[in-house]
């Protein structure tokens, strides 16, 4: 800090004196030029260029919100890397979940990192990724930065090339291509009154979400159901309504038609793309680019289609990095790019890089762009080439050099849908990317060697790893990986599948125990101390309306049938109604364990995409949707098996 106040004032101040009155900096000296002597010249000479040297030296050592860093170097250009340390992420303060929001699955808890924890909006937090985000707003608005990535790839954004290109995909080609009808014979409809009436009691909740989200927060993110109004928040660049896109899939299965309507002609007449925010690339890419692609090949509207090429088109400068691995956060506007504060040594997130491959390829698919294919291979390429330790992949990467930044693994919160990106990616290639699966199973192996544990009471859990030590945790988001690994049991070694059903089935059945006595459960639970899938700090305890619980279930019935399944679901649905349902939406809440309910005032847009999506789907014939033909991606947005063969004949037929 001394250098940097005190030299670049040197800087600043020197050049611009006559020579006069810069003796004020070297006493004793007459700076006239007349009055020095030629060694004297020449040594003030040397301090002078040795001084800008300093300064210019010292500016890598700024941190990158400083606006002086910002006008030398560029972001693109990469701040130097060094490997951070574990104490960098492990400082918190106290989270207020009344603004937590939930992106990644890849959360600790309440707390929120300081450094713009998002584990944070990734974990827990959309108040630090707001805040990264949000102080960055302010001086990133330079005429001259924002032109920078366009000229870049010309292939990028030629909206007319796109157009042309886009235009010549033919959806009729695609449905005839799927195995079986999108909604099922039925719409999915079950045969027994019981699970009928579960059924219409969760479409009832769905329109109880959207209704309070249009009388009260139309067009902005999300939901504030105690203060009734809306939320915006800075995780999507400006972008607004995104529980409108969240929903568009849901209220389209469910036969909420009317409501899907009035979200299609809202995406039709109100969702600007043209905006200049800083927004996570990951949840746009989840929320908007998922939410809008499956929309697009469930109804063939072909506004979704447009809107979500030429969204696609503006996250494609976050790629402009040495190594390909984006960053973190991208104006929307600029394109430019950068790192998450709070992310070791300007690191990128392997479950936000390792997030984006099914969408990425539908929009190629869509767009007749290669682009969005070439920068996802080139991810992957770069994982599976890379040393990893014990076979685990970090959570954290450099942009720059291509190395780990620091060894911590989880399959929760930063790592988690990286590994259900994998075997999602070969699913959805019509099981054709044996690069995919071999990455999958190969890190399925080396988690269950590694992480995978037995509490003392027997229950079965994935902890966390931190340089070989173990952290008998598991976050709320890790209890995907239930469902995860039962969609991949199947494809696995043969001696291996029904190990991996029973796995899965053992980590369903160890989140399901973390649901009480609520029947809700808490972000974070442990292991440890006597603690058996319980949170042991008060900061751990909240609910934000999560779906990875209930996710499990879903894929748990239609691999099982086993009727517990939907027990569990209907438990869920039960308390949601009892603890999360106010007057004018669903709230999160504070402290699962409390007796008396205390309310975060925030229905989160994932609620109405994945929580209850997987809740219909749950009490829905297994055809609705059949899984021969859908992936869904990380925020539940139905996206289709990709069949080469069958797409290029369909087209030349047509
Ligand atoms: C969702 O946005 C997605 O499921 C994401 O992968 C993780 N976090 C939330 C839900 O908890």
């Amino acid at each position: 800090n001394f250098l940097k106040v005190h030299l670049c004032s040197y800087t600043r101040v020197i050049p611009s004196l006559p020579f006069s009155e810069s003796s004020v900096f070297l006493p004793g000296v007459s700076a006239s030029g007349m009055g020095l002597r030629l060694s004297q010249k020449f040594v003030f000479l040397l301090f002078l260029s040795g001084l800008v040297t300093l300064c210019f030296g010292a500016l890598f050592f700024l941190p990158d919100s400083v606006r002086l860093k910002r006008i030398f170097l560029s972001k693109n250009e990469n701040p130097a890397v060094t490997v951070g340390s574990d104490n960098e992420l492990s400082k918190k303060v106290p989270g207020d979940p009344e603004h937590l929001r939930a992106g990644l699955k890849g959360g600790e808890g309440a707390n929120v990192k300081l450094k713009v924890s998002r584990k944070p909006s990734v974990t827990h937090g959309a108040r630090t990724v707001e805040r990264s985000v949000g102080s960055r707003a302010q001086d990133e608005r330079s005429p001259a930065r924002a032109q920078e990535p366009a000229a870049r790839d010309e292939r990028v954004t030629s909206a007319a090339h796109n157009g042309e290109r886009a235009s010549a995909y033919s959806y009729e080609a695609f449905k005839k291509c799927l195995l079986k009808p999108a909604l099922g014979k039925n719409k999915g409809t079950p045969s027994d009154s019981e699970t009928l009436q579960r059924r219409e009691k969760v479409k009832e909740m769905m329109k109880f979400a959207w209704d309070n989200y249009k009388r009260y927060a139309w067009g902005q993110n999300e939901l504030r159901p105690l203060t009734r109004n809306g939320h915006i928040g800075n995780m999507f660049g400006g972008l607004r309504g995104a529980s409108i896109v969240d929903s568009l899939d849901t209220l389209y299965i469910m036969g909420l038609m009317e409501e899907y309507e009035e979200a299609k002609e809202w995406v039709q007449n109100n969702l600007n793309l043209i905006s200049n925010g800083e927004a996570s690339l990951f949840e746009v890419n989840i929320r908007y680019v998922g939410g809008l692609l499956s929309a697009y090949y469930l109804t063939g509207a072909e506004i979704f289609k447009q809107k979500v090429v030429e969204l696609g088109e503006k996250l494609l400068p976050a790629f402009n990095t040495p190594t390909g691995i984006p960053r973190g956060v991208i104006n929307l506007g600029s394109g430019t790019s950068w790192s998450w504060g709070w992310a070791s040594a300007g690191s990128s997130i392997l479950a936000e890089f390792g997030t984006l491959h099914l969408e990425f390829l539908h929009l190629s698919q869509l767009s007749g762009n290669p682009l969005f294919t070439e920068k996802v291979m080139n991810i992957r390429k770069l994982l599976n080439k890379i040393e990893k330790p014990h076979g685990l992949y970090p959570n954290f990467l450099s942009p720059v050099s291509g190395n780990w930044v620091q060894h911590h693994v989880s399959i929760g919160g930063l790592g988690d849908s990286f590994y259900e990106y994998l075997i999602k990616s070969y699913l959805m290639s019509d099981k054709t990317d044996q690069e995919a699966k071999k990455m999958y199973y190969s890190a399925m192996e080396a988690i269950e060697t590694n992480l995978v544990q037995k509490s003392p009471g027997g229950l079965t859990y994935v902890a966390e790893w931190r340089g070989g030590i173990l952290d008998h945790k598991m976050g709320h988001l890790a209890c995907f990986s239930g469902g995860m690994i039962g969609i991949g049991a199947d494809d696995g070694p043969t001696e291996q599948r029904q190990h991996y059903l029973d796995l899965a089935a053992e980590i369903t059945h160890t989140c399901h125990e973390s649901y009480s006595p609520t029947k809700l459960g808490p972000e974070a639970f442990r292991f440890d101390a006597g603690a058996e899938a319980t949170a042991t700090r008060l900061s751990d305890r909240y609910y934000i309306l999560r779906p990875e619980v209930i996710e499990s279930y879903m894929y748990m019935w239609r691999l099982t049938h086993d009727p517990k399944y939907r027990e569990w679901g209907w438990e869920a649905v039960e308390a949601l109604e009892k603890h999360c349902r106010v007057d004018a939406g669903f709230s999160g809440i504070r402290d699962v364990y409390a007796s008396t309910v205390s309310h975060d005032n925030m229905q989160q847009s994932f609620f109405l995409s994945e929580t209850l999506k997987y809740l219909y789907l749950l009490f829905s014939d297994d055809d609705l949707l059949p899984l021969e033909d859908w992936v869904f991606n990380t925020e539940a947005h139905p996206l289709p098996v990709i069949r080469k063969t069958c797409l290029f004949e369909s087209n030349f037929v047509l």
